[in-house]
C-alpha cells in the first residue's frame, strides 16, 4: 500500500530534522519561506514560522515577527513578500517588478516589499508564541512579554488596516484583491474570478523562475495563470498601491470567507492579549467588534444547500460555490448555529472531505477529492498543506473540541513523518510535493511534537 512505501521517522528524528529545516532555512533575520523556491519572507509564513521556532529559541522567534513587523506599510498593511537583497534574482515577481519604494509613499524604503498582504494569522502566532514561552524559564517569558507589549499597537494597526480599507460591502466580509493575498494562490476557488481578470496588451513580459525549481511544472500554476497574477500586480502598480483606488479599480474584487475567518480569530486573541496587557480599552472593544462581525460574516455566506460557506466575487456580485477548503471557514471562527455548525462538522467527517475513503490521512484536502476541480498535484487543487491542517486543529482545541483537535495533531503527524516536509502532500499517496524542506512545514510539526 501507499502508506507501507512511505517511510515514518520516529518523533526524536522527526523534531531533529525539522530544527535541522528552520536553521538552514535561517539567513539571521529571516528564515526564508523554502531554500530555492522562495527565497524570502512571506507574512502568513512567518507567523506559522515563529511558533516552531519559539520551541527552538524565543528570542529567534521574536525576532522574526520583529523582521516582519519593520516592513509594516505606514498605512498599517503588513506586506505579502519582505524581500532579502540576496534571493531577489532568484524569485520572480521580485521588487523591482513590485516597485512599491518607488510608487507608494506608505511601502518602507527599506526592506523592500511586495504590494499586497496575506491573512492575518499573526496574532494567533504571538498568542502561542507567548503560551509556549510561559512553559520555559524567567528569561523566555520576559522576552515574550516584551515582545507582546511591543507588537501590540502594530498588530493593532494592521487589523485595522484590513477592517477599514478591506471591507467593500461594509458587512465584516473582508475582500482580498489578488489570489495571493489569500495565501492559496491558484485554488479553484478563484477560476471565475481569474476568468473576468483580461490581461492588458500592454502587460510588460516576465520570465517565471519558479518552473525551474519544482520536478514537475504541472504542480505549479499554468502561464496563463501566472498573465493574470501579473496583470492585477501591474493595474495596482498604476493607482501607486494606494488602499482604496486598488479596491476601487481591481479587476479582482472576491470577499474571502477563509481570510475573514481568520482575521475573526486573531481579532480575538489579540484582544484577549490587549486585556492582559492594559492595551486601551477602546481598541480591545474595536477587536472584539470586528471579530464579531467577522463571525457574521462568515456564517451569513453559508450555501443553505450544501452548508458550506462561500466567497463572494464583488466584481460578478455572484457567490462562490467551489468545494475548497474555505467551505470549513465557520469552523475556524465560530458563528453559526448548532444545527449547521453540526452539519458542517458531518461534512467535514463525510466521505466527500475527510473520510473520502481514498485518502492517506484525515487531514483536510485543499479542494474536495470528490469534486471536478480535484487535481491530487496540484498546489491548491487537492493537496494537504500541513499548515492549513495545524490552522484547523489549532482553532478546533480552543474551540474545546480537544479529542477532535488531537485526532488532527496524529493525523498531520502521520502525514509528514517522512520528514520531508513538503509544502503540500499527495492526498491520497501522501508523496511530498511542491517544495521540500518548507519552513512553516518544519514548524507546525514542531509545535504538533512539543
Ligand atoms: C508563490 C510561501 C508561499 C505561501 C503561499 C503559497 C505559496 C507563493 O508560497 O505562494 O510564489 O506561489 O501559496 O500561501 O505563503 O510559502
Amino acid at each position: 500500500t501507499a502508506r507501507a512505501a512511505r517511510r515514518e521517522l520516529p518523533s526524536h528524528l522527526l523534531a531533529a530534522r525539522a530544527a535541522y529545516v528552520l536553521r538552514g532555512n535561517d539567513t539571521g533575520t529571516l528564515v526564508t519561506a523554502a531554500p530555492r523556491l522562495y527565497p524570502h519572507m512571506w507574512s502568513w509564513d512567518a507567523a506559522f514560522i515563529s511558533i516552531g521556532l519559539a520551541h527552538l529559541d524565543v528570542g529567534r522567534a521574536v525576532a522574526e515577527l520583529d523582521t516582519l513587523l519593520a516592513a509594516q506599510w505606514s498605512g498599517g498593511m503588513l506586506p505579502h513578500i519582505v524581500f532579502t537583497e540576496g534571493g531577489a534574482d532568484e524569485y520572480f515577481p521580485g521588487p523591482d517588478r513590485w516597485g512599491t519604494h518607488e510608487l507608494s509613499r506608505q511601502a518602507p524604503r527599506g526592506p523592500l516589499t511586495s504590494g499586497i498582504c496575506q491573512p492575518p494569522a499573526h496574532a494567533i502566532a504571538v498568542g502561542r508564541l507567548l503560551e509556549i514561552a510561559r512553559r520555559g524559564g524567567p528569561v523566555d517569558r520576559a522576552t515574550a512579554e516584551d515582545f507582546v507589549r511591543r507588537s501590540w499597537p502594530k498588530l493593532y494597526a494592521w487589523h485595522r488596516w484590513l477592517a477599514e480599507h478591506r471591507d467593500p460591502g461594509g458587512d465584516g466580509l473582508l475582500a482580498v484583491v489578488h489570489g495571493w493575498e489569500s495565501g492559496m494562490d491558484n485554488s479553484p476557488r478563484w477560476d471565475s474570478a481569474y476568468a473576468g481578470v483580461r490581461p492588458g496588451a500592454d502587460l510588460p513580459p516576465y520570465v517565471r523562475r519558479d518552473l525551474r525549481l519544482v520536478a514537475d511544472a504541472g504542480m505549479r500554476p499554468s502561464d496563463a495563470e501566472y498573465d493574470r497574477y501579473l496583470w492585477l500586480v501591474e493595474e495596482m502598480r498604476r493607482v501607486g498601491y494606494d488602499p482604496d483606488r486598488v479596491v476601487a479599480t481591481s479587476s479582482f474584487l472576491v470577499g474571502d470567507v477563509f481570510l475573514t475567518a481568520v482575521f475573526a480569530l486573531a481579532c480575538d486573541v489579540l484582544a484577549d492579549l490587549g486585556e492582559e496587557f492594559g492595551e486601551p480599552a477602546t481598541q480591545v472593544t474595536a477587536l472584539r467588534d470586528w471579530a464579531r462581525r467577522g463571525r457574521t460574516a462568515v456564517a451569513a455566506t453559508v450555501d443553505p444547500a450544501t452548508g458550506l460557506a462561500r466567497d463572494r466575487d464583488f466584481r460578478a456580485g455572484a457567490w462562490i460555490g467551489t468545494r475548497t477548503i474555505a467551505g470549513f471557514a465557520p469552523l475556524l471562527c465560530g458563528g453559526l448555529d448548532r444545527a449547521a455548525e453540526r452539519t458542517l462538522l458531518s461534512t467535514l467527517d463525510g466521505p466527500d472531505w475527510c473520510g473520502h475513503p481514498g485518502l492517506l490521512t484525515s487531514l483536510v484536502p485543499s479542494t474536495s477529492p470528490a469534486d471536478d476541480a480535484f487535481r491530487p498535484r496540484q498546489y491548491w487543487r487537492g493537496p494537504q498543506w500541513p499548515v492549513t491542517g495545524w490552522l484547523f486543529g489549532w482553532a478546533f482545541a480552543r474551540r474545546g473540541w480537544a479529542e477532535r483537535a488531537e485526532r488532527h495533531r496524529a493525523q498531520g503527524l502521520l502525514l509528514c513523518s517522512d520528514g520531508a516536509f513538503a509544502e503540500y502532500y499527495h492526498p491520497l499517496t501522501g508523496e511530498p510535493l511542491g517544495s521540500l524542506d518548507q519552513s512553516w512545514t518544519a514548524a507546525v510539526v514542531l509545535d504538533w511534537l512539543c
